[in-house]
């Protein structure tokens, strides 16, 4: 009986890590002249380094999603309307995103340690 129990408490303890999701960040750009990087509804300001997927939603014709740092450099087309996922492995550093034709203005970044 507390061999059972044991075994339970060991696996219950095991599956967390073995199954952990890779996490997931939600980029949006557009329709209006705004583009976010989210997780989990709150603004991304700072990552631990690691694999991560980018579910990007560029929702306009007339801007982009532009994610550029360290071993990366990917965006969407200007004129898609699309909703696109890249899986991306994050080092320390500065990661800029941008929509590039109003980069001035519609740009966010943030740091991985
Ligand atoms: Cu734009």
């Amino acid at each position: 009986m507390k061999l059972v129990a044991l075994v339970a408490i060991v696996a219950a303890l095991a599956v967390p890590g073995a199954l952990a999701a890779t996490p997931t960040l939600n980029g949006t750009v557009g329709p209006g002249f705004t583009i976010t990087l989210k997780q989990n509804g709150q603004k991304v300001s700072k990552l631990k380094a690691g694999k991560y997927v980018f579910k990007i939603a560029d929702k306009s014709s007339i801007h982009n999603f532009h994610l550029k740092g360290p071993g990366i450099d990917k965006k969407t087309s200007k004129a898609a309307v699309v909703n696109v996922t890249w899986t991306v492995t994050l080092q320390k550093g500065k990661y800029t995103y941008v929509c590039d034709p109003h980069a001035s203005f519609m740009k966010g970044s943030f740091t991985v340690s």
